[in-house]
């Protein structure tokens, strides 16, 4: 079987994980000083989000100079000491592939941008206007319209995100190869694989045409762009000139892909795997200036149908949270009281970690970091947040609803410094850090948890390590009990004669269920457990945030 299917990843956000020279921002020596950490954790592969050259308007996915680090960061000689260092005590590497676009300030776009003739106009998607207005009525993925006018030539350029990062061309053979040989680069060196960056978006309808019309104003680019003509193409091709020259793992990004198509993209001439996004698409409110509560039958479906869908076709890949995305506990946990916050953070890792896939761990979500309320707008850094934050406030709502908005759902509340001990700025460093630390780092932070029997951490390393010696957990099947229950999340998982049985309460109150006939000569002995859990009668009674595993 391949290595990366018994294997757990854990993501580093470069610039808030370790601080080695006290400039306020995370860097490769202090990953380095961390492998102790992660070792100890029990992961097997680190995925660091992007340290290239970067202008950092997106905090490095917009990269200037995709074979060269950030100064910020380290230097190249640091970048080949973590490897090694990794390789060493057991850890793989993987790169943040970004090559859906590059910053404004890359060479390529440099150059591409002084004439409509230049060897490089082509890399990029230059268009005429219509009628003094852009080419198309298309909204960028970060908020406003995702072309801009450039005074050198008057043309417009295509940019789903930022105006800072304009869209490759892939259907130019040139941009490709440069890709290509850009990724041997970084695989001799010694890298383990990549996870791909917004890669459904490479490839665009040739035609750019209108999106259906938002409230906002702005068109639809999706069904134009994502999973598009020339997409399956490309990742083959990449697949035959580099991928399949190496041993890695590899898993593409992905929003908007069903099940149905991952099995195209994750297979042995394509990918290891894609992120989905029907999970954390739940509490979304188009364009993305509010906020609703997940529905939790819907959660349930979600998650369920990549199980079951991708068994035995693709390989799934499983998170709760990322640099992107809020912090799991507060969004589908309780982070209100401690009782809760540890509780449902134990509980979330359990329903995740049980399931069939790859696992990914976000820096702090295994001690339970939660998202941060800031003062004010001045205190938030995302590029994302900002945008939909000034939208917000021009649409006429109140400053205070639109930071509502972003407690619950902007990205800097998974970016806050790394919270390592009890100490100024969480010990992540000894300057001021780039962003504010979490006041809570006082109760939640490694230090204290290491020395915790009962903590989060700990109860993550046991997952792990039950993830190592129960195959069941990586080849069984998996079925959804009980669907429509209201507060209970449970699932079965078969493997040969065996059954791993998972019931997790996903509500502050103690919750019964009748354990169902099939299930009632199951051991009393859980292989994990938290929270309050009683068996009796034929009852099983889970209290707050409760969750355990049966195996039988
Ligand atoms: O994210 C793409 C993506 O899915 C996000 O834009 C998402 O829609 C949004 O953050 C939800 O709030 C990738 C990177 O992970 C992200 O950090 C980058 O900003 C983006 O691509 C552009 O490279
Ligand atoms: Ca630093």
């Amino acid at each position: 079987m391949e290595w990366w299917k018994k294997s757990v990843v854990y993501q580093i956000y470069p610039r808030s994980f370790y601080d080695s020279n006290s400039d306020g921002i995370g860097d490769l020596r202090g990953i380095i000083e961390k492998l102790d950490y992660l070792v100890y954790l029990g992961v097997d592969v680190l995925w660091i989000s992007p340290f290239y050259a970067s202008p950092g308007v997106d905090n490095g996915y917009d990269i200037s100079d995709y074979r060269a680090i950030a100064p910020e960061f380290g230097t190249m000689a640091d970048c080949e000491e973590l490897l090694e260092k990794a390789h060493e005590k057991g850890l793989k590497i993987m790169l943040d592939l970004v090559v859906n676009h590059t910053s404004d300030k890359h060479p390529w776009f440099e150059e591409s941008r002084q004439s409509l003739h230049n060897n490089k106009r082509n890399f990029y998607f230059w268009r005429e206007g219509r009628d003094n207005a852009p080419p198309n009525n298309w909204m960028s993925l970060f908020g406003g319209g995702a072309w801009k006018q450039d005074p050198k030539t008057g043309q417009y350029y295509l940019h789903l995100f930022s105006e800072n990062q304009p869209d490759l061309n892939w259907d130019n053979e040139e941009v490709r190869q440069e890709v290509y040989d850009m990724m041997h680069f970084w695989l001799k060196k010694g890298v383990d694989g990549f996870r791909m960056d917004m890669i459904s978006l490479i490839s665009k309808v040739p035609e750019l045409p209108d999106g259906q019309l938002m409230p906002n104003g702005f068109g639809m680019p999706f069904p134009f762009v994502n999973n598009g003509p020339r997409l399956h193409e490309f990742l083959q091709e990449m697949n035959r000139e580099v991928l399949s020259k190496y041993d890695l793992i590899t898993v593409g990004e992905t929003p908007g892909v069903k099940p149905q198509d991952a099995s195209q993209y994750s297979n042995p001439d394509e990918l290891n795997m894609i992120f989905q996004f029907d999970h954390m698409l739940l509490d979304r409110v188009d364009p993305g200036n509010a906020y609703k509560k997940p529905d939790f039958i819907r959660l349930k479906q979600a998650l369920s149908n990549w199980q079951i869908e991708l068994h035995n076709k693709a390989w799934n890949s499983l998170y709760w949270c990322n640099h992107d995305q809020p912090r799991s506990v507060s969004r589908f946990g309780n982070d209100s009281s401690r009782e809760y916050r540890e509780n449902s953070a134990k509980m979330l890792a359990v329903c995740l970690h049980m399931m069939q896939g790859t696992p990914f761990i976000y820096q702090g979500e295994e001690l339970g970091m939660t998202n941060i309320r800031f003062d004010n707008i001045n205190e938030v850094k995302d590029v994302e947040a900002i945008h939909t934050y000034n939208i917000a406030i021009n649409m006429g709502v109140t400053p205070k609803d639109a930071m509502e908005v972003q407690y619950h759902k902007g990205r800097d509340n998974a970016r806050t410094p790394m919270q390592w001990e009890n100490t100024e700025n969480a010990g992540f460093s000894k300057g001021t850090p780039w962003i504010k630390t979490n006041p809570n780092h006082s109760e939640i932070n490694v230090k204290v948890q290491k020395d915790d029997a009962n903590s989060v951490l700990n109860f993550y390393r046991r997952l792990i390590e039950i993830r190592k010696n129960y195959p069941i957990v990586t080849h069984g099947n998996y079925e959804l009990i009980d669907p429509e229950h209201k507060e209970l999340f449970i699932y079965r998982r078969c493997y040969g004669e065996q059954i791993l049985l998972v019931i997790c309460n996903f509500t502050d109150g103690q919750v019964e269920w009748e354990i169902p006939k099939a299930f009632l000569n199951m051991k009393n002995e859980p292989i994990i457990e938290n929270g309050v859990i009683q068996r009796k009668n034929g009852l099983l009674i889970i209290g707050a945030y409760g969750s355990v595993a049966y195996l039988m």
